[in-house]
This record gives C-alpha cells, structure tokens and sequence, in this order.
C-alpha cells in the first residue's frame, strides 16, 4: 500500500482507538461525587466528597487530549492476537494513566516548571501544586488497580505479568531512573551512548510495555515478545528524535507544549549532537529497522509499520 493510503488507514484507526480509550477512561476514573467508591455497597454521598478535588484533577489530567499513542500501540499488538477490544483497551488504558501522571509530574516546578500542556494550562496551575502531585500519585495507583481487575483478563498469572511489565517501565529501573538521570545530567553535556541509555528509561519503557501488552494478552511466545522489544525499542528512539527535531522546528500551538527548551537549557540531544539531517536520516533508519523486526508477523503487524513511520511524520 502506498503511503498516502496508509496514512489515511491508521489515522482513522487512531482516532477509533482514542476515542474508545476515552469512553474506557472516562468510566475508570474515578468522578467528582465520589459516586465510584472503592466499597461498592457504601451509599453515595449527595454533596461533593471533600476528595472530590483530587478526581477533578485526575480527570483533568487524562481526559481530552493526547495522541494515545501508546494505548494505540497496545490495541494494535492485542489484535494481532485476536485479543478482545474491551480488555486491550483496559491494558492501554493502564499505560496511558501512567503517562498522563508523569506528565503531570514532568511539569511541576520542581522539574520541567511548565505552564502548557496538551495546549491547556498544565494540572499545577489549573488547580496547585499539592493536588498535582496527588493526581500523579492517583493516576499511577489507579493504572496497577485497573490491571489487577479480572475484566482485565481471567488469568491471574497473565494479569501478574502485565502488571510486573507495566511496574518495571514505569519504575526506578524504567522511567521515573531516565527522568532522575535526566536530572542528574543537567550540568553536564552527554554523548550519544548517554542519551540513548536516558531515552531508552525515560520514555522508551513505556513504549516497551505498549507493545508487549496486547501479546501478553494473547499469550505471545517469549520470541515474539523478544521481537516486539526490538521493535519498540528503535520506535522509541525514532519518537524521540521526533520530539528534539519538534522542539526545534515545532510552533507551540501545534505541538501544544512550550518549544526550544532543550536549546535554551543547552541540553544535549540526538538533533544537537547530530544536527538536524543526520538526526532525521538516523529517525528513518530506526524506523526501517523497527518495522524488520516484525516479519514474523506479516501482514498482521501493518498497523504497527505504519505507526512507525507516523512517529517520525507528526507534527505534534
Ligand atoms: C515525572 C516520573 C516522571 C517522569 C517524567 C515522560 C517524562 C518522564 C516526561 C515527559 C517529558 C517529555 C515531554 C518527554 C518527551 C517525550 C514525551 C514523553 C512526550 C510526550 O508524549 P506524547 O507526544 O504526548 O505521546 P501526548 O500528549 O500526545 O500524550
């Protein structure tokens, strides 16, 4: 298929899928009137809880806005298999509610101290920053809840598995280590090999999980897992090469976030190491070298190809 009818193709699935996981987020989330208690047969309160602030947070946080790549990536693994919509999109669900907490915790001012998000006001300065830090901490509790669920699948050993799967991205080893060394890093220039390592745990793991989530739903071989890794990985690398050419070459109301913030805090990226052509030469590189990754599958992963060569085309 051509590239322009496949552009066509997994825009339409993307925007299926993103509107499923918003009706999926929509009804996980916790509500303003504290309707959702945990204790099913306590009676619901009239009046707003008092903890009513923390659910409007949340739900600020996660719903209207976002691409859902990374629930896209989970549907898209989970029907390879076969894998039923309604609990493929609980598993991409999952990981989007990791993703919108770091989010949230990326923009505080103790981090990233931003005040745009999404093109709306970032969670701190629409509500303050003690509730935004408890929104994280909700969203991310609320993603392990959610796998836990036996409507996520009836097999507790496959629930486990995606729950360690989902712990360890997000976790010391997996994105919140990349976002210490990040930190860590901002005195100092890093090279190539440090940056890939910092990108790998900063945003790559979550997209490690995306992609194994819908096979460990269908019961994948430790092969075709082992496949669906490589090919995250390179997929995670060619988004983030994205990413620094959009904080170069992005406008803020297009990407919905401030842009040249890598530049004005000197920070070395693959774009600044690189320079721009050689960055976006290396970008489709990655991406002919995700996709290789998934012959095994055929036709079967044409979803997947497309979102590879999507990542590196966006403009937001
Ligand atoms: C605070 C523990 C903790 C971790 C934060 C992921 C992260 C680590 C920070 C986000 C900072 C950032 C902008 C990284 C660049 C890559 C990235 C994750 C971009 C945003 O993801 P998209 O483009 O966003 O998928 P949408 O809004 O479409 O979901």
């Amino acid at each position: 298929m051509g590239a322009g009818p496949a552009l066509n193709r997994l825009q339409a699935a993307m925007s299926e899928t993103a509107q499923a996981v918003e009706t999926m987020l929509e009804h996980l989330l916790p509500s303003g009137n504290g309707s959702q208690s945990p204790v099913p047969e306590a009676p619901v309160p009239e009046a707003p809880v008092p903890e009513a602030r923390v659910y409007e947070a949340m739900r600020y946080a996660c719903l209207g806005g976002g691409k859902r790549l990374r629930p896209f990536l989970v549907v898209a693994g989970a029907d390879m298999y076969g894998v039923p919509r309604d609990r493929a999109l609980r598993a991409g669900a999952a990981v989007e509610l990791v993703h919108c907490y770091s989010l949230v915790h990326d923009d505080l001012p103790a981090m990233d101290d931003d005040e745009l998000r999404r093109g709306r006001p970032t969670t701190h300065i629409r509500f303050d920053e003690a509730t935004a830090v408890l929104a994280g901490d909700g969203l991310l509790t609320l993603a392990f809840e959610v796998l836990a669920d036996p409507a996520t699948h009836d097999d507790p050993a496959i629930r486990c598995a995606l729950i360690t799967a989902l712990a360890r991205a997000a976790g010391a080893q997996g994105m919140v280590g990349g976002q210490m060394f990040d930190l860590a890093a901002e005195d100092r220039a890093l090279d190539l090999d440090e940056i890939s390592r910092l990108q790998n745990l900063k945003t790559g793991q979550l997209f490690n999980y995306s992609c194994a989530a819908g096979a460990i739903l269908g019961g994948a071989s430790k092969e075709e897992l082992d496949a669906l890794t490589l090919y995250s990985q390179d997929l995670g690398l060619a988004f983030q090469i994205a990413d620094d050419l959009l904080d170069i070459e992005g406008n803020e109301y297009e990407v919905g976030k401030k842009v040249g913030k890598d530049a004005d805090a000197g920070k070395a990226t693959f774009v600044s190491i690189l320079g721009v052509e050689a960055a976006r030469n290396k970008a489709t590189q990655l991406v002919e070298q995700a996709s290789s990754h998934l012959e095994f599958y055929s036709e079967r992963a044409d979803l997947l190809r497309d979102v590879a060569r999507f990542v590196i085309e966006r403009r937001t």
